[in-house]
């Protein structure tokens, strides 16, 4: 039996490890993990832009999810990762759970991995991927970031193309979502972020989201509880919104018009529990 004080030598050992793991950054890595969650995209994926944004930009990877799909995407992906084993990865999920569980689960597979910088983006390419190395520079220059939003604000120069109804549809969504995180933020809903991966790596993808399409709205709540900013008026929190040089809508976007009420209604259950548990 170890003596009191071999005892307390002993917690006070371990409890300095602890203190030492919890002071030191996990993540050593380079990588940049591009999460693109994919539900019956066999005919509106492209492989040539992923991997000429991997020739680009050596640092980054993209792991495909495959969302239970019932029509070839598995066959496009897997035949994507053969062409480029080395920066294209393929997550199977048997049964379809919406583009939150899917996204959730690549970046916590991706989070494995210890990157630089994990994100999500989506497959139709409405947001390019020449806009990736913006966002990664942002990260690099800016520590106090830790989350990159896209931003689709049609300035002039800019090459924004969104129907007109969808950009005021979006518009009334943003501000109600601007209301229910008490922050004021331009446009949740674009299907591009990437996060500084220590940032991420507690207390914002472990636990499955309560709704199917408004991932983006609830990390955003994560985010600013884990970072004590919940409810503080005007701290931004280390987030950044970027607004984009391009963005296109792309035909056969799976968000119908009961999803757009289905969304409106879980934007208000987010409200009614403000705090993002
Ligand atoms: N995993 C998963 N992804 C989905 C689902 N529905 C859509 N997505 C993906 O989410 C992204 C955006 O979908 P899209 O239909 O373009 O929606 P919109 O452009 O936001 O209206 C794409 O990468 C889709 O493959 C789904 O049920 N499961
Ligand atoms: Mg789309």
């Amino acid at each position: 039996m170890k003596s009191s004080s071999a005892r307390g030598r002993a917690e006070n050992d371990v409890s300095a490890v602890a203190t030492a793991a919890r002071a030191e950054p996990v993540s050593h890595g380079t990588d940049v993990v591009i999460v693109v969650p994919c539900f019956d995209e066999g005919k509106r994926l492209h492989g040539e832009p992923f991997l000429a944004c991997a020739s680009a930009l050596p640092r980054v990877r993209f792991l495909f999810v495959d969302d239970g799909s019932r029509d070839d995407t598995r066959v496009v992906l897997d035949a994507l990762r053969a062409r480029a084993p080395a920066v294209v990865d393929v997550l199977p999920l048997e049964t379809n759970g919406g583009k939150a569980e899917a996204v959730r689960r690549g970046v916590l597979q991706a989070l494995g991995g210890l990157p630089y910088a994990v994100g999500y983006w989506d497959a139709d390419l409405a947001t390019p991927l020449d806009e990736l190395g913006r966002f990664v520079e942002l990260l690099e220059r800016r520590p106090e970031v830790v989350m990159v939003m896209g931003s689709r604000v049609a300035l002039l120069g800019r090459d924004i193309r969104r129907s007109p109804l969808r950009h005021y549809l979006g518009r009334l969504f943003a501000t109600a979502a601007s209301w229910v995180l008490g922050l004021r933020v331009y446009d949740t809903q674009c299907g591009a972020k990437l996060f500084r991966a220590d940032a991420v790596r507690e207390g914002i993808f472990d636990i499955p989201f309560a709704t199917r399409w408004l991932l983006d709205i609830e990390i955003l709540q994560r985010l600013l509880r884990v970072r004590g900013a919940l409810g503080s008026g005007e701290a931004t929190a280390g987030i950044h919104e970027l607004p984009l040089e391009a963005w296109r809508d792309v035909r056969g976007s799976k968000l119908s018009g009961p999803q757009m009420l289905r969304a409106a209604i879980d934007l208000l259950r987010l409200a009614a529990r403000p705090s993002g548990t």
